[in-house]
Formats: structure tokens, C-alpha cells, sequence
């Protein structure tokens, strides 16, 4: 951590954490805010003061992103834009997405205690919604803002039959202005994003930075099992069209092709559900969820054609029929090879050691790309643990992140 690090920093990051934590749900295990939830709806106000606090200028747009603007001495060209999430997975932690929020206030407040003010306006996001959700899609608010929310994934729904529109309508947004966010529509000159590693290199590489080169890809897709209903006790092994053999083929060959990935590939299954409650019934409907992700775009895309043939091949020899809805949550994006230059050059400026790292984790900078050239600075997590209770990133560590952060966003200031 740079030696030019305040208590003051510290301190102010230190409780943020321990403060926006707090608003978490009691029945869930872990930190969880999930979007759209009541914490995490308490959660917006909290964010939105610490942001006015700081000294920006904040307001929240049609697609429930809340936007602190530091003004600019030129504010007619064209801004930066940095920030982050902080709805987490359930069962989720402290860090991930709040690292990059809380880190992008304090930056902002930091620029304005060096008496340097910007050329541009600098614009603090917390996004809404980053983490998938029930509904499937991840990164809500980032998705609206480059304008890639379509129209019919408000027809989207979850296991109880809710429409992520009526989601929307609950918490009192309006899906018919979800795309309506000038802030995004005007020319950005570069977003960057704070972020924990949820990996486990940075620690073991003993680096405090990482300089993120490219952000995985992901293809999901929900496979439907229909086989056949029959007495447990009655059925002979031989006569049985079992749907939960036929996924747990599925959820191996899932596994297989993560295995088989090139370097930064992996596939997992997080769901299996069984219409049938009785358990001396032979399952004839079943659902299993699954995700692929790699930053080798050919091998992803290719990803569809293999496992669908795998898994009906398998499937067919037990008499099962499959079907498959497939979709692509995100394709793999490069970071802007300039700003990566600017944030490996902001921390050579500070002395801090460094490393080029891929993300197999999704941000909204994935969307953001669409919008200004990307990029993301990582610092390191505990264990490489995250999405869970244990995730853990000092509050030194993050204090290097803002420092990294604002020596990135002077930079490209000046560009
Ligand atoms: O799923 C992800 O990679 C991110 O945490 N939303
Ligand atoms: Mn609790
Ligand atoms: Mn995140
Ligand atoms: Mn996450």
C-alpha cells in the first residue's frame, strides 16, 4: 500500500464495508442483497448519501443506476465513468462489486482533496442488478445503459412465475424507460472498473494488482428432461425412462467440457429440479441449469454444438427426450489495450508491482465496453474465495486499488 495512504481512506472504507453489509438478509446465510430485494432496496439511500457526502452530485436514472458526478474544469468533454455493483450472489460476501463502489467514491474524493481538479467530469456508478439473478440475466443496469436490455427479456421469468418487467414494476422502476439514461447516451472517454479477483492468483502470485486483459464469456442454457412416470417398486430397471439419470449424464458431460477447456475455461451445473415430489415415483420431468464460460471465444462457441449432442445422445439411450434453451449471458471482451497501458502505468507511477490477468468472472464493464474503452484493475481476494461468506479482501488492499484507481483516471484524464 502506497505510503501516501491516509488513516482517513482506511477508515472511510473500513466502515463503508462494515455499514453496507449490513444491509443484508437475515434468513440468508452470509451478506445476501439480492436486486430488487428490501435490503437491497434499503441499501440504494445509503449508497446514494455516501456518494453526496463525498461531494458528488447524484441522482439515479430510469434504470435504477444511482450516478455521482464530480464536475469537471471542462465539463463538455466527453467524461470518465468508474464504478461497480453492490447487489451480491445469495449466500454472497462483502466485497464483490462494493470494492469497486466505495473505492470510486473515495477516489472521487481524493481527486478533489489533491487540489488538481479533473479536466473531465468524472461519473461514479453503482450499477443496479449486476450479479445473474432468477430471472438469468446479470448486469441489469450496465446492460440498460449500453442499450442491450432487449424488450423481450422483460418477458423473462423466475421459478414462481414473476416477469422480470413486473420485477421492475415492483420496485418502482418503469421497464418502458429502462433505456432512457442520457448520462450513457452522451461520448464517454473510458470507463474503469475497481474489482476483487475472486481467484486466487493475485495472493499466490503475492501481487497487490492485477490488470485485466480480457472478461469471459458465458453460454447458459436450461435442459428439460421428459421421460417417464412409474412405480419405483413395479418398474424394472431395464423398462424405466428415468429424466434424473438422463440429467446426471448431463451434469458429467457439463463437467467433461469444462475440464476439456483451453486455459481459463470451465462448466458448471447449479441446479436440478424434479417435478415429482413422491419419492417412490420414477422422475418424468426434469430441469437442469448450467453455465459454460472461457475467454477463448472459438472454443465457446462452440460449446452449444458439443454438449447438446453429448447430452441428447445420452439422454436418447435411456428412452429420455431433451429439449434446450439456450442463451449467451455475455461474449468474451477484450480490455482496451491503452487503458490497460495506463493502469499498468499508474501503478508502475506508485511503485506497486502488477500483473496482465484474465477475468472468468463477469462485470459490468463487459457492457461498459460498448459504451468508452475498458478497463478493470483487480486486487487480490483471500484464498481466491468469493461469491460466499468467507470472501475476504484487507482494507489495505482495497486502499491500493483506489490509489491505482485514481493514478488511472488522472491519466486518462489527460489523454
Ligand atoms: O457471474 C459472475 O461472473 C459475476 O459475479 N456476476
Ligand atoms: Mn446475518
Ligand atoms: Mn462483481
Ligand atoms: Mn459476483
Amino acid at each position: 500500500m502506497p505510503p501516501s495512504t491516509s488513516q482517513e481512506t482506511l477508515d472511510r472504507l473500513g466502515t463503508g464495508v462494515d455499514q453496507l453489509s449490513a444491509f443484508h438478509d437475515g434468513d440468508r446465510l452470509g451478506w445476501t442483497r439480492e436486486v430488487f430485494s428490501e435490503p437491497y432496496r434499503a441499501s440504494r439511500d445509503w449508497t446514494a448519501a455516501r456518494m453526496r457526502e463525498a461531494g458528488l452530485d447524484v441522482h439515479v436514472d430510469a434504470a435504477g443506476n444511482i450516478i455521482g458526478r464530480l464536475a469537471g474544469s471542462e465539463s463538455s468533454a466527453p467524461a470518465l465513468v468508474t464504478g461497480s455493483h453492490t447487489d451480491t450472489v445469495d449466500g454472497g460476501g462483502r466485497f464483490d462489486g462494493i470494492v469497486g463502489v466505495l473505492g470510486s467514491i473515495e477516489a472521487a474524493r481524493l481527486l478533489q482533496e489533491s487540489g488538481t481538479p479533473l479536466r473531465r467530469d468524472l461519473l461514479v456508478v453503482d450499477f443496479l442488478g449486476e450479479e445473474s439473478n432468477v430471472f438469468g440475466l446479470s448486469c441489469l443496469g450496465s446492460r440498460c445503459a449500453a442499450q442491450e436490455l432487449l424488450k423481450e427479456d422483460l418477458d423473462r421469468r423466475d421459478y414462481r412465475g414473476l416477469s422480470l418487467g413486473q420485477a421492475y414494476t415492483d420496485y418502482g422502476l418503469d421497464p418502458a424507460r429502462l433505456l432512457d439514461v442520457p448520462w450513457a447516451k452522451a461520448p464517454l472517454h473510458a470507463f474503469v472498473e475497481l474489482h476483487i479477483e475472486q481467484g486466487p492468483t493475485l495472493e499466490k502470485q503475492g501481487l497487490p494488482l492485477g490488470i485485466v486483459t480480457a472478461i469471459t464469456g458465458i453460454e447458459r442454457f436450461i435442459a428439460t428432461f421428459t421421460g417417464a412416470a412409474d412405480h419405483a417398486g413395479t418398474t424394472s430397471m431395464d423398462d424405466r425412462r428415468d429424466a434424473m439419470v438422463a440429467a446426471a449424464e448431463a451434469v458429467l458431460a457439463v463437467r467433461a467440457e469444462g475440464c476439456g477447456a483451453p486455459t481459463h475455461g470451465v462448466a458448471t451445473s447449479t441446479r436440478v429440479e424434479s417435478e415429482s415430489r413422491s419419492p417412490n415415483v420414477v422422475p418424468s420431468l426434469v430441469r437442469m441449469y448450467s453455465e459454460v464460460r472461457s475467454v477463448d471465444p472459438a472454443w465457446l462457441s462452440g460449446v452449444k454444438g458439443r454438449l447438446t449432442a453429448e447430452i441428447a445422445a445420452k439422454a436418447g439411450g435411456l428412452g429420455v427426450d431433451v429439449g434446450f434453451e439456450w442463451s449467451t449471458d455475455n461474449s468474451v471482451v477484450r480490455a482496451d489495450s491503452g487503458v490497460q497501458d495506463i493502469a499498468g502505468a499508474a501503478a508502475d507511477a506508485l511503485g506497486l508491482p502488477w500483473m496482465p490477468i484474465p477475468s472468468g468472472a463477469t462485470h459490468d464493464a463487459v457492457h461498459m465496453a460498448a459504451l468508452a474503452p475498458m478497463g478493470m484493475i483487480f486486487i487480490p481476494s483471500q484464498g481466491g474465495k468469493s461469491h460466499c461468506p468467507e470472501e475476504w479482501s484487507s482494507t489495505e488492499d482495497i486502499a491500493t486499488g483506489v490509489n491505482a484507481l485514481v493514478g488511472t483516471l488522472r491519466n486518462l484524464d489527460a489523454t
